[in-house]
């Protein structure tokens, strides 16, 4: 579209737009009007490519990947379109030329918060880069009616609030009513044998609903492609037909039209958390029914109705366990409705199939009771019995009379459906999402899997696109970068290490100051905006942005900032560096613990933002509403990045990699991808601290540690503990963080104290921070370590993750558009 883009046409397509749209012009329309006429403009534009790709995977007979996913985190479209498009510049003069500014109407689009974190971002990562390599590929969602809450913070607690993201429509997606499909749950099966003397399966008395596709184009950067990310939504049947019906039928037309309206309600907001809920288990059948028969009707189109050698032209991906019933529907579709039999349908499965584990927290671990799961999805359950009376079977030939083995690893266990379980029999690979986090899983996790079937196992580190994460949200260093080196890091992230040469370049150095200072500034000037707060631009921004979750120890953290507060308070005359701690995280509105930490690091912020005494020496901000828009302004203004889970708990992180691909030196411990970060850039260019995973597991087999030693021996902890239970932070009130303290020291609060090892851990954090302080007093030696975090940053692209994707497991081929 580069040299297609014609600037006057586009304004008039802009103008004739919101003419069809609103019968405005362009002086009396909304901003909000605009930004749709904009999006319906380059609308046009794309549609053509999409067209012509699609063409071309049909020409090609090409390969295809089935991402699926229950969570994609796309952020906006807008800006992104636009910038893979090649049309970011040309559209933003084009407004200027209408008085318009380009980051305004960008502002008007909502994010698309179809995600909670880490997992759903990593999936629209990867649709970015699947496009931009130019892979046949389709993610596979839902469309959630409300995505990701809207958090605000009253009184420094959180509220969620219902995020009506399609409230006024969402100009990119196509509705695609000819690719619908009814979904089926519960009733009962009725087996018969038909004329032709085969076995029949009938579902009776069941409830449906219509999944109806919704289709939003994912553009290649620069290569005319146009991917797809199908999202479902749910209608109900015959809505109008009520009236026909007698009353028993009036009574199961309501329940399935609320059934409908139900399922794709909202996105569950648990991060790392397992709900048992049979509305989750409902919405991940939902969208895979629709999605694995969607792909069998497809290959079948193009292979005269045959689907015996589908597994040559079609890979699922199955993000996490989340979408595990792909396994047993797609047996169910081959047996029942293309008619093979058992061993084919598995053997077609199992190299359809693949697997991605994004977790070793038990916590997390899909467990469904059978008598819900066998209710609702009866068909389904009887495959899965089979699948594990045929497994157990495996399993017991391989290991003689060894029962622990079943108990180990059998998909039915102790009246539940192990999804893990089921997901690793059903595929042809297991990959884990780090170095580190694969090595557990073979070593411990899975242990008993790994020796079975090894082959199957196997580490994609992720990864993260930075066309969004650099060029889209930090402009000015992507040109700084690209007037260093060049624009080849955009579809080539290695070549960024060209920047290296320049962390030797006093004035190289002196450049990346300003631009961090202008991208502070601009932070500075949001959280003026939404919080009230002033902060320096010369203090240090340290900053921690993840969903809010023990593992990931926030808490340890703002325990930190209690601590120096503390230090200051003693000597107010103490020599450091000014200091702004700035967060943003979610909690799952469940958890109790994680909401009442934010209201910790909001009653901290309170005190110390507005005593005197600390002069300016330190700055607490909670930026509310965290989400990918926000993200990019963040990452972009940091100096230091928090990474500092317990070791072995943060299967990779991803935000890590935008950090560090910003500029951000990371302040962490040796866990998942921060190990590989560390060995990229190389430790003396890191900040590293605390207990190892090896540590930490051997701590946990041998039932915990004593954390009250600690609080004995260690004054400055004990002082920090203490403040959480004597109301200095709370305006007196004594009991409001006692959850808090219990957790780090009583284990009558249920569980073992202290089980994420913050206080353990405190000592080595706090002298890693003072390492900081003393580091950052060396602007030379700061600005160098900054740069060659960016210039070693070239593994951390999704395009690298998406390329061992296809070379290792997916084995697809690269289409061409030509224009
Ligand atoms: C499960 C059952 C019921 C309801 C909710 C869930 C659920 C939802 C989301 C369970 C887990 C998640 C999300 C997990 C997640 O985001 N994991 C992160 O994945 C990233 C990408 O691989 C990693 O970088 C992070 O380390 C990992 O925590």
């Amino acid at each position: 579209m580069n040299h297609t883009f014609n600037k006057e046409e586009f304004k008039q397509s802009v103008e004739s737009m919101l003419k069809a749209l609103y019968r405005k012009s362009l002086s009396d329309a909304t901003q909000q009007q605009i930004f749709q006429a904009v999006c319906y403009a380059i609308k046009e534009e794309i549609v053509d490519n999409w067209m012509a790709t699609h063409q071309a995977y049909n020409e090609n007979d090409s390969k295809i990947v089935y991402y699926m996913s229950m969570e994609f985190l796309m952020g906006r479209a807008l800006g992104n379109n636009l910038i893979n498009m090649g049309a970011y510049e040309g559209v933003k003069e084009a407004l200027e030329e209408m008085g318009l500014d380009l980051n305004v109407i960008e502002d008007q689009e909502r994010d698309y918060a179809l995600g909670n974190g880490g997992l759903g971002r990593l999936a629209a990562c990867f649709l970015d880069s699947l496009a931009t390599l130019g892979y046949p590929a389709y993610g596979c969602g839902i469309r959630y009616k409300y995505g990701m809450f809207k958090q605000q913070i009253r009184d420094g607690y959180q509220i969620e609030a219902p995020d009506n993201w399609l409230k006024h429509g969402n100009p990119f997606e196509m509705r695609r009513d000819e690719y619908t499909y009814e979904v089926k749950f519960g009733g009962h099966i009725q087996h018969i044998i038909d004329d032709e003397g085969r076995d029949q399966y009938v579902q009776e008395d069941y409830q449906s609903v219509l999944a109806v596709p919704y289709d939003l184009p994912i553009i290649g950067y620069g290569n005319n492609v146009v991917n797809t990310l199908r999202i479902w939504d749910a209608e109900p049947i015959n809505t109008f037909s009520l009236e026909f019906f007698d009353k028993g039928d009036y009574q199961k037309a309501v329940e399935q039209e609320n059934l409908a309206k139900n399922i794709v309600e909202v996105l569950y907001p648990n991060d790392n958390h397992y709900a048992g809920k049979e509305l989750r288990l409902k919405q991940q059948y939902f969208f895979i029914s629709a999605s694995v028969r969607a792909a069998v009707d497809r290959y079948k189109n193009l292979h005269d109705g045959d689907v015996r050698k589908m597994y040559e032209k079609v890979c699922f991906q199955l993000n996490d366990t989340h979408p595990t019933v792909a396994v047993p529907e797609l047996m169910r579709v081959l047996i029942d409705e293309e008619g093979l039999g058992w061993d084919e349908a598995w053997n077609i499965t199992t190299k359809v199939c693949a697997y991605t584990n994004h977790t070793i927290m038990a916590e997390a671990l899909e467990k469904w009771p059978i008598d819900l799961f066998s209710r609702l999805l009866p068909r389904i359950y009887q495959i899965v019995e089979e699948i594990n009376r045929r497994f157990t079977h495996e399993i017991r030939s391989r290991y003689p009379g060894n029962e622990e083995k079943i108990e180990k690893m059998a998909i039915l266990y102790n009246g539940q459906v192990r999804m893990a379980y089921l997901a690793i029999a059903g595929s042809f690979s297991v990959n884990g999402v780090a170095r580190l986090h694969t090595e557990i899983l073979k070593n411990q996790e899975l242990k008993h899997f790994y020796e079975m079937m090894p082959w199957k196992f196997n580490n994609k580190t992720n990864g993260i696109t930075q066309r969004r994460f650099l060029l889209h949200g930090n402009p000015l260093q992507a040109a700084w970068i690209t007037d260093k080196i060049g624009d080849s890091w955009i579809t080539n992230l290695p070549d960024i290490e060209g920047m290296a040469t320049y962390a030797d370049n006093g004035a190289a150095r002196e450049e990346f100051r300003q631009i961090k200072r202008q991208n502070k500034l601009r932070l500075a000037a949001y959280i003026k905006a939404h919080n009230g707060v002033e902060v320096n631009p010369d203090s240090i921004f340290d900053v921690q942005v993840k969903r809010l979750h023990e593992y990931k120890r926030q808490l340890m953290n703002i325990m930190h900032v209690m601590y120096l507060y503390n230090k200051v308070k003693e000597n107010p005359s103490i020599d450091m560096v000014p200091r702004t701690f700035i967060f943003g995280a979610k909690a799952a509105a469940g958890y109790r613990r994680a909401k009442l930490t934010i209201k910790l690091i909001n009653s901290v912020a309170d005190v110390i933002n507005n005593d005197p005494e600390i002069n300016g020496k330190i700055k607490v901000v909670f930026i509310e509403d965290y989400r990918v828009s926000n993200a990019e302004i963040i990452f972009a203004a940091s100096d230091v990045s928090e990474q500092i889970s317990t070791a072995s708990k943060e299967a990779s992180g991803t935000g890590n990699m935008k950090f560090m691909l910003n500029g951000a030196v990371t302040l962490g411990t040796m866990d998942g991808a921060n190990v590989e970060i560390v060995e990229e850039v190389g430790a003396e260019n890191a900040f590293i601290f605390g207990l190892s995973s090896d540590e930490v597991i051997n701590y946990e087999q041998r039932g915990g540690y004593y954390p009250m030693e600690i609080y004995n021996n260690d004054a400055d902890v004990r002082k920090v503990l203490n403040q959480m239970i004597d109301g200095t932070f709370a305006k007196g009130d004594k009991e409001m963080f006692r959850e808090l303290y219990d957790s780090l020291l009583n284990s009558w609060g249920g569980g073992r104290p202290d089980c994420y090892f913050m206080l353990k851990d405190f000592r080595s954090y706090a002298e890693a921070q003072e390492r900081i302080d003393k580091a950052y007093r060396n602007q030379e030696w700061w600005a160098k370590a900054a740069i060659l975090n960016i210039a070693k940053s070239g593994k951390f692209t999704s395009d690298r993750t998406i390329q061992q994707y296809v070379d290792e497991i997916w084995h697809l081929e690269k289409i061409e558009i030509n224009k």
